[in-house]
């Protein structure tokens, strides 16, 4: 008998997300995820001048801000023909990687981890939804211990990004051209002091954690493969050549899919509404046939995941990033696993748990790099038109921003975030965006406790402020709406 399960709103996830999923003989059989809050930031930034665009965007999200300032930025750069110089790289680099340190662990602990660790009975760890708690009771308690060590150690990554942004949330140094920080000694070294306590977090407590979880709940390290196809387009840049697509970078960009790595050309991304309460007009919440506010990315008309298993995969198949690659390898031989159970619940968690570790690795090389006797920025002069991209990886996936100027003024401004891919519905061909392939064969035994959706769907650690915007159309093709 088909029993149809709805979870809305979804706690433990940033913004507002319901899941509808139908179970057949305790299984899924189909499942619509849906953004439930209308936002409207493209709308915003009409009319307004192409700078403010770095401050607006970053707006968008209290959790991922830095992403949204780099991309920006570089969308800005790229318009106005400048690049930063190697401090203003280095240091957005740095900043970008603080907030990613910082958004990881409060993913890891705060928002999952106790969809495997039983918490004690009182608020805020409880209501819950009861689920198979299986860690041993030291495991168990460890990870409840965490969960408050890591509220701390997400203040000194915060402080960590506000040495070189100003502040954070929402930070002031980014702008196009590079940062307005200027680097000191004491910069330097606060900096990196703060760093080595979060290595030692990272390495003694979170990565140890999740090895935990994925050995204990074995069966999460097949549950929730999702679509398969995977697209990052990359981030945190080791030079500064002006064209993105040729640009060196720590994670490459890339797509995996089919079992094989390709490349990723910006102008087959295109956005589908069929499923989504937009018209060409804005947005349509009486639409026939629409369900959520998150419109439906493509790429090449295909579905794609993006995040930290992009990331994860596109590094390692590439050989562009051995670390991560190394890193990945032994986690899974020390799991007896192979590099197929990434593509599951616990694959996820493992790794953004090591893209976390390799990436503290690399900030504490890229801090000693920085010259304090150099420039932070390159001059601009704002054209009367022009035309730009911007894309980068937020700490959940691929994040795109474009930018029509005319006039001096922002004429259009696109953005397609990581978790609008990742939280899309189904599009005018019928097919389903990566978290509802996700959820469907999910193991539903009792339709009473559904909690492996709840742990599939907070394993894509979906933030939904990020993922709801209304476009402004452009190249508009049969119901999908082109942004490049
Ligand atoms: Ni609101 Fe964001 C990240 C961006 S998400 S958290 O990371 O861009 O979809
Ligand atoms: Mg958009």
């Amino acid at each position: 008998m088909k029993t149809k399960i709805l979870l809305d709103p979804l706690t433990r996830v940033e913004g507002h997300l319901g899941i509808e999923a139908v179970v057949d003989s305790g299984k899924v059989v189909e499942a619509h995820v849906a953004g439930t809050l209308y936002r409207g930031f493209e709308q915003i930034l009409a009319g307004r001048e192409p700078l403010d665009a770095v401050q607006i965007t970053q707006r968008i999200c209290g959790v991922c801000p830095t992403a949204h300032a780099v991309a920006s930025s570089q969308c800005l750069d790229n318009a106005l023909g400048i690049m930063p110089p190697d401090n203003g790289r280095i240091i957005r680099n740095l900043i970008q990687g603080a907030n990613l340190i910082q958004s990881h662990i409060l993913h890891f602990y705060h928002l999952a981890a106790l969809d495997f660790a039983r918490g004690p009975d009182f608020p805020p760890f409880t209501p819950r939804l009861e689920a198979d708690y299986r860690l041993p009771a030291a495991a168990n308690k460890a990870i409840v211990d965490h969960y408050v060590q890591a509220l701390h150690i997400r203040l000194k990554a915060h402080e960590m990004s506000a040495v070189f942004s100003g502040k954070m949330p929402h930070c002031a140094s980014v702008v196009p051209g590079g940062v307005t920080v200027l680097p000191a000694i004491d910069k330097v070294t606060t900096f990196l002091w703060r760093l080595k306590e979060l290595q030692s977090f990272i390495n003694d407590v979170y990565v140890p954690d999740v090895l935990t979880l994925a050995e204990v709940y074995r069966d999460y390290c097949s549950i929730g493969a999702g679509c398969g196809n995977l697209l990052t387009y990359g981030g945190y840049d080791l030079d500064n050549e002006p064209d993105v697509m040729k640009r060196k970078r720590l994670i490459p960009m890339g797509r995996f899919t089919g079992g094989k790595l390709a490349g990723v050309d910006p102008a087959k991304i295109s956005e589908d509404v069929r499923h989504a309460w937009y018209e060409a007009s804005g947005p349509a919440p009486a639409k026939a046939g629409a369900y959520s506010w998150i419109k439906a990315p493509r790429y090449d008309g295909g579905v794609y995941e993006v995040g930290p298993l992009a990331r994860a995969i596109v590094s390692a198949e590439s050989g562009a990033n051995p670390a991560l690659a190394k890193a990945l390898d032994t986690a899974l031989t020390h799991l007896r696993l192979e590099r197929q159970h990434l593509f599951s619940v616990m694959g996820r968690h493992l790794a953004r748990a090591l893209e976390t570790q390799a990436l503290a690795n690399a900030m504490a090389g890229w801090v000693l790099q920085i010259k304090l006797d150099e420039p932070v920025a390159t001059p601009h002069k704002m054209p009367d038109e022009a035309e730009g991209y911007g894309l980068w990886d937020a700490s959940r996936g691929a994040l795109g921003h474009w930018i029509g100027i005319r006039g001096k003024k922002i004429a259009r401004y696109q953005i397609v975030v990581p978790t609008t891919w990742n939280a899309s519905p189904r599009d005018a061909n019928g097919v389903a965006g990566p978290i509802e392939q996700a959820l469907t064969g999910a193991p539903v035994p009792d339709e009473k406790h559904p909690f492996a959706l709840a742990r599939i769907v907070r394993a894509f650690d979906p933030c939904i402020a990020c993922a709801v915007h209304l476009v402004t159309p452009r190249r508009r093709l049969l119901g999908s709406l082109r942004v490049a």
